[in-house]
């Protein structure tokens, strides 16, 4: 293990290949000290797939995520960033599968992507990170580094891929043929000159299995993701009621999708990870769909403020709930769903529970939506309710039964 007071003299570290060699094979060992699965190097130069970004872009592929086409130019040259910058140190942090961990049961955790079902990887990721800088800078006086995990104006996957950390697949993911695909990707831009690490070649060949199962066609081409159809895309960054036509989409996805991992057969046999703080914590592995779609403000806080999910707001996690309710179909959600569509204060979450309600159907659907279509005093719930009850009584009762009322 190298010395974490180890000090370059400044005047080498752009000089013999093979000091850069050992330069670049210390700060990896760091980083795997720091807790980081893997590492690798890259010397920062401008994107080679800009165009494809832009073009991205230009269709619109990035649906409601304005904020990705701000600082187009970052992305375009991380050099940008970080003034003298010459490389970046880019790690990987295996979340899936951990070692021991059992599989996801009941009718929640297994439709929340496995990324999601720990602690927040920006926090455990960052903080390593920045400690992982410090030892950088204050062994090699006078570099500075900068570092970013997804929120960044940076194209991680692309980035990782040149250090050779995987190769892109056709669903957009970085993948390795050890390690799957299931990594999460940070990285440190930083001044010292590393040697560049080497590039993965495709090893997709002509598969096409996650193209063929996603079931709401977002990759219509290969290495083409169009976000407005995307199930991890409305159930983690969409604000507010979902369109019509999303409702189904969705399934029973509670937050993000896994579907074109699941079915990469490079995730079959990947390596595990270890890392303790990203295993699911009892409090939060104990909560169901109806659990969730019940919960308070601090039960909320509770059980989310430390895990990606908080993302998607309390409000957010409980429309998905209920939608993911109503596609399930399930008469045993009724009084759940009931008793949201009564009691919620979020009017989204009202009007949720009501579509779900509607989908599900049955009598005891119907009674629910007739007493809260008599009490709601919001426009959109109401006709939300209306909608629903339309629905419900025309498989429940019949078209005759309809006209009739
Ligand atoms: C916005 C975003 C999303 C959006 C859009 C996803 C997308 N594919 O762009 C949404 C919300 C849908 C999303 C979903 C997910 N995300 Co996300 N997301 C991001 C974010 C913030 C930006 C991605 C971006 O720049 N997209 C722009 C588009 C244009 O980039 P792209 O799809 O990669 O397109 C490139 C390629 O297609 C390539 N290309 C085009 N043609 C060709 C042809 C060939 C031959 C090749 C090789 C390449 C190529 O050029 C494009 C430009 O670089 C990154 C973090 C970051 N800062 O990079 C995380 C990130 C990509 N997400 C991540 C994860 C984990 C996910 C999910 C798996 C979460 C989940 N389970 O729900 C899903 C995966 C969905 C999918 N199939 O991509 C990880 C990916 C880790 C990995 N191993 O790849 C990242 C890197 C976050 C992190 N720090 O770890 N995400
Ligand atoms: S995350 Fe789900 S919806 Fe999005 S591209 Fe993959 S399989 Fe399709
Ligand atoms: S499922 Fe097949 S095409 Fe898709 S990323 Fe995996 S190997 Fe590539």
């Amino acid at each position: 293990m190298p010395p974490a007071t180890l000090s370059w003299p400044k005047s080498r570290m752009t000089e013999p290949l093979s000091d850069r060699r050992e330069l670049t094979e210390t700060l990896k060992s760091w980083a795997l000290e720091a807790g980081f699965t893997r590492a690798a190097a890259v010397k920062l130069v401008p994107s080679s797939q800009g165009h494809w970004f832009r073009e991205w872009l230009d269709r619109g592929d990035h649906a409601g995520m304005e904020w990705i086409s701000r600082r187009v130019e970052l992305r375009e040259d991380p050099r940008k960033i970080l003034p003298g910058a010459a490389s970046a140190l880019c790690v990987a942090l295996q979340y899936y599968p951990l070692q021991d961990e059992p599989e996801a049961e009941g009718d929640l955790w297994p439709r929340v992507a496995r990324y999601a079902r720990g602690r927040d990887y920006h926090d455990i990721m960052g903080k390593q990170l920045k400690a992982l800088g410090r030892r950088i800078e204050a062994a090699f006086p006078g570099s500075s580094t900068r570092s970013y995990v997804d929120t960044g104006p940076i194209l991680e996957r692309e980035l990782a891929a040149r250090s050779g950390l995987g190769v892109q697949g056709k669903n957009t993911n970085l993948l390795h043929r050890q390690w799957g695909s299931y990594f999460l990707l940070g990285e440190i831009l930083l001044t010292l000159d590393l040697e560049p690490g080497e590039p993965i070649s495709d090893i997709c060949g002509r598969c096409t299995r996650c193209l063929d199962h996603c079931p709401t066609d977002a990759l219509p081409a290969p290495y083409r993701l169009d976000a407005g159809r995307c199930i991890s895309y409305w159930t983690i960054e969409h604000r507010g009621a979902f369109p019509e036509q999303v409702r189904e989409m969705v399934g029973d996805w509670v937050f993000g999708c896994d579907i074109c991992q699941e079915v990469c057969p490079w995730n079959y046999k990947a390596a595990a990870g270890d890392h303790e703080r990203l295993r699911m914590p009892p409090e939060r592995r104990e909560l169901d769909l109806q659990g969730l779609l019940g919960l308070d403000r601090e039960g909320y806080v509770e059980r989310f403020i430390k895990s990606p999910m908080k993302r998607a707001k309390l409000e957010g996690l409980k429309r998905n709930a209920a939608v993911a309710m109503g596609n399930r179909g399930s008469a045993e959600y009724v009084p759940a769903l009931s008793a949201s569509l009564q009691g919620d204060s979020d009017t989204v979450v009202r009007r949720h529970a009501a579509w779900a309600l509607g989908k599900i159907g049955g009598a005891e659907a119907v009674d629910a939506l007739r007493a809260a279509g008599q009490r709601e005093l919001d426009a959109e719930v109401g006709s939300e309710i209306l909608a629903a009850l339309h629905r419900a009584e025309s498989r429940t009762e019949g078209p005759e039964a309809l006209n009739a009322g």
